[in-house]
């Protein structure tokens, strides 16, 4: 008797609670279903569906899972779960779901909150220039710093959803400021009072969002389901759905979307089908808008969408992302395989291919005055170099070679310099600054020995240069733009981009838009 006793106690201390073996679906359903969703859409938890989690590499996975995750409700399961277990449930959740899932009205207006905001005022609660604040994502414990430009010191820090991605996008004032997740929550925040004001699930896997030029909609271009979702940027309130529909026939999903403030409309990319479309949210939209409308949408009736008129350009191959030139005439785009293109929004046709080799991580890309040229220049992610274009020509006019590939180029109206980052090796923490009329590296900077340095973004008058240490203990170092001596360090959980108001608001064209 003794010795089944023992045995038993043994049994149970190798593998504490599950002494019969589960299949993985019910393991599931116990343990994560309650935050993460019976079909693992999401609920307070992130979706775990294989699309959403491709930043986190299973290893990641598998240690979130035993060790929890500080700051956030995930709980360690090392004493829950046998290591097997583990496993097992993290290559479930990196297998896509049987059926694709739905997410339309019903459940997007179902997941609408507005918080109740005690005492609003209307000036700010803080002493900070509202136009010199950043906004710096953590990705380290998924949170929002408000960070003083002037003092360089963080005055506020709020949680946010999980895996925000992207720039977040202010109102013509400042004043609001959008946040898109992964997952496809729209957050929208209120920087002088620094409350949340409201929140939206649009999507299951958003790619980016845009706020219009009059402030009035805000627009989210989804990968999962084939959508583009307006709101309205008051309250986040849903105000349309619109299908992507390719040319032919067949939903596909948005590469992104941006606002072209002179045009009075959105632009978005379909990643599967060969065509750029044009939103107009102008009251009542301007006439002629209806002349680019090609065949087969006059015959589906399309055409006579009087609200969001879509103006669809075709082209001969995909865009993966673009940006514009500062006149929001030209897109310039990437693609993930062979070249990139030019497409003139008047002409409504591709002007130019574009010699840039790798696929540039968009709104990586910059333009500055060279002489009597507009240049843009971006890193690449698949080659060692910067590539540098003439705006007029479309010809590439330099390749500067880098350490290593790199997301992220920025300057300032006001600085000399372009800054851009090499991510991926073994230079990963080197910082490349450029002079902007030779074309030359002028100096490389290692912020923190060691550790991946990336995504600059300067102060509104362009004094300092804010880098960000791509680590869990990590920090901003801030520069001072003209001497490239560090002033200070800033510590924060893995700071991923950081966002000054002034800076994005006035459009500079040393940051992405
Ligand atoms: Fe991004 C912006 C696409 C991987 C960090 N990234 C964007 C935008 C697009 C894009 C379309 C512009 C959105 C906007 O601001 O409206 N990113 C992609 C990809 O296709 C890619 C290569 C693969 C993917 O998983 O989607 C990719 N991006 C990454 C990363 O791995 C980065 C470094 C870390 C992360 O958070 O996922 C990353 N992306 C960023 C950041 C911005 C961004 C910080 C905003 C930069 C800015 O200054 O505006």
């Amino acid at each position: 008797m003794k010795n089944i006793i023992t045995l038993i106690i043994a049994t149970f201390l190798v593998n504490p609670v599950f002494a019969e073996p589960q299949d993985t679906e019910s393991l599931y359903q116990q343990h994560c279903s309650q935050c993460h969703g019976k079909n693992r859409l999401g609920i307070t938890g992130p979706a775990l569906l294989p699309d959403n989690l491709k930043r986190l590499h299973k290893k990641n996975a598998i240690k979130t899972i035993t060790q929890g995750r500080a700051a956030t409700q995930m709980l360690p399961f090392k004493d829950k779960l046998t290591e097997q277990q583990i496993k097992a449930l993290v290559d479930y959740i990196f297998t896509p779901l049987a059926e694709t899932p739905t997410w339309g009205e019903k459940e997007i207006r179902a997941s609408h909150v507005v918080y109740p905001i005690e005492n609003p005022t209307d000036k700010p609660v803080f002493d900070a220039d509202p136009l010199n604040l950043f906004l710096v994502v953590e990705a380290g414990d998924h949170h929002v710093s408000v960070l003083d430009g002037d003092k360089l010191e963080p005055i506020y820090r709020f949680p946010s959803r999980f895996g925000l991605h992207g720039g977040p996008k202010y109102n013509s004032t400042g004043r609001y400021v959008y946040f898109t997740s992964r997952d496809g929550w729209i957050s929208k925040f209120d920087m002088y009072q620094l409350k949340m004001v409201a929140e939206i699930r649009v999507g299951i896997n958003a790619r980016n969002s845009a706020i219009s030029s009059d402030d009035r909609f805000v627009i989210v271009g989804n990968y999962m389901p084939n959508t583009l979702v307006i709101l309205d940027a008051k309250d986040l309130s849903l105000v349309k759905i619109i299908p992507a529909i390719g040319e032919n026939g067949k939903a596909s999903r948005i590469s992104a979307v941006y606002d072209a403030r002179p045009r009075k409309s959105f632009v978005a990319a379909l990643k599967d089908s060969p065509e750029v479309w044009e939103i107009n949210y102008a009251d009542p939209p301007p006439a002629g808008f209806g002349q680019w409308v090609h065949d087969y949408q006059k015959e589906s009736g399309e055409a006579t969408i009087e609200k969001f008129p879509i103006r669809k350009i075709k082209l001969d191959s995909v865009l993966d992302d673009f940006f514009f030139d500062q006149e929001y005439v030209h897109i310039l785009s990437a693609s993930r395989k062979g070249k990139g293109q030019v497409v003139d929004l008047d002409l409504g046709r591709k002007v130019a291919d574009l010699d840039i080799p790798g696929m540039p991580h968009l709104s990586s890309g910059i333009t500055w005055k060279m002489g009597d040229k507009t240049v843009m220049a971006t890193p690449n992610l698949k080659e060692n170099e910067v590539s540098v274009v003439d705006m007029k020509t479309w010809k590439l006019i330099k390749k500067i070679p880098t350490l290593g590939s790199g997301f992220f180029m920025r300057s300032h109206e006001k600085s000399p310099y372009a800054w851009v980052d090499v991510f991926f090796g073994k230079d990963k923490d080197a910082m490349h600054v450029i002079d902007k009329q030779t074309l030359k590296i002028v100096k490389t900077l290692r912020p923190a020995l060691g550790k991946t340095s990336a995504h600059v973004e300067f102060t509104r008058d362009g004094k300092y240069a804010l880098v960000s240490i791509w680590e869990m203990d990590g920090e901003i170092v801030v520069y001072d733009a003209k001497t490239l001596e560090i002033v200070k360090r800033i510590p924060m959980k893995k700071p991923v981009g950081k966002y000054n108001v002034y800076n994005k608001i006035t459009r500079s064209a040393g940051t992405s838009h």
